[in-house]
């Protein structure tokens, strides 16, 4: 059995109370547990963090390295510019799954960047709480394989 890190950036703590036609209704917390069930369902764990902090976020990551098995993560908007995140998850070991609910791409010019993506294992982006099913079954392989 493996710890997965479930890591979420600022403002979405917010899902569910505000841009459902973007985000739609289901909160952070319907998340987590879809995320938790999945990977019961592969025999791993989940522990989830929530920050609005760009530092926070980082010292989570190291606090990841050496403990956990795999992250992953949705840093929302520090997704398209916070390179201290960037360099947190390439100093982590195990397999890391960028995650989105919306599509980036299919947005502002703005969201098209993420400096995340170069140090993801991979990216799942556009299909709400199933990317983060997808996430699990992709961490499951991976650690399966490893
Ligand atoms: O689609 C995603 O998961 C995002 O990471 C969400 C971020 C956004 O900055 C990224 O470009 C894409 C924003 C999350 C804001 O979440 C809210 C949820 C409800 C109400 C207000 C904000």
């Amino acid at each position: 059995m493996a710890i997965i890190a479930l890591l979420h950036g600022p403002n979405l703590n917010l899902l569910g109370q505000r841009e459902p036609h973007i985000y739609g209704s289901a909160t952070l917390d319907d998340y987590v547990a879809a995320t938790a069930a999945a990977a019961a369902a592969q025999g791993h764990t989940v522990e989830a963090f929530q920050t609005n902090h760009e530092g926070q976020l980082v010292d989570a990551i190291h606090a990841a390295r050496g403990r956990v098995a795999a992250i992953i993560i949705n840093p929302g908007a520090f997704t398209h510019y916070a390179w201290a995140i960037h360099d947190a998850l390439a100093a982590f070991d195990g397999p890391v799954i960028e995650v989105h609910i919306s599509n980036p791409n299919a947005r502002e010019p703005w969201r098209h960047t993420s400096v995340v993506a170069p140090v993801a294992t991979g990216s799942i982006m556009g299909l709400g709480m199933h990317g983060y099913e997808l996430a699990v079954d992709a961490v499951a392989r991976k650690l399966a394989s490893a």
